[in-house]
C-alpha cells in the first residue's frame, strides 16, 4: 500500500522526503498542502500533523511529522539498499547525528535565507 505524503516543495524537508521516496521507487502518494494558501490549517490536515507541519506521512492509520524520522520511517519500513541506513549500529549512529545536528545548523539558516528571498519578492 502506498505511503501518504503531505507536503508544500517550497519547503526543504519535503523535498528531501519526496526525492528519498523517489530515488527508493517507495510507493507513495503526494498530498499537496499549501503553506502559502495556509493549508496546514485545514480540518483534515489538523488529524495528521498535530504540528500542523510539513512533511508529514500517513501510512493506513499511522502518521508521522519531522522529517528526520519520515525518512528513518520510510528507510527501515521499505529495506532501502544498505547504504541509505547501514544496519552496523555504529554507522547508523553516524547517519542519526548527522540527521540530528542538521536540524539546528544547515537547516535553520537555509529557512532563513529562504524567508530574506520570498521577503523580498513581497511589496
Ligand atoms: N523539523 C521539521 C520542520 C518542519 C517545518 O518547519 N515545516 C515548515 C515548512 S519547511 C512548515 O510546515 N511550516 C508551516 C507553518 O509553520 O505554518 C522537519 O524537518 O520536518
Amino acid at each position: 500500500m502506498a505511503v501518504e505524503l503531505y507536503l508544500d516543495l517550497l519547503s526543504q524537508p519535503c523535498r528531501s522526503v519526496l526525492i528519498f521516496a523517489k530515488k527508493n521507487n517507495i510507493p507513495h502518494e503526494v498530498r499537496n498542502i499549501s503553506l502559502m494558501d495556509g493549508e496546514q490549517y485545514g480540518d483534515h490536515f489538523g488529524k495528521i500533523s498535530l504540528i500542523r507541519k510539513v512533511p508529514a506521512l500517513r501510512d493506513g492509520d499511522f502518521s508521522l511529522t519531522e522529517s528526520p524520522a519520515i525518512l528513518l520511517y520510510l528507510a527501515q519500513k521499505f529495506q532501502t539498499p544498505e547504504h541509505w541506513y547501514p544496519a552496523d549500529l555504529q554507522q547508523r549512529a553516524r547517519i542519526n547525528e548527522y540527521l540530528s545536528w542538521q536540524h539546528c545548523a544547515i537547516r535553520l539558516h537555509g529557512s532563513k535565507v529562504f524567508w530574506l528571498k520570498v521577503g523580498s519578492l513581497t511589496p
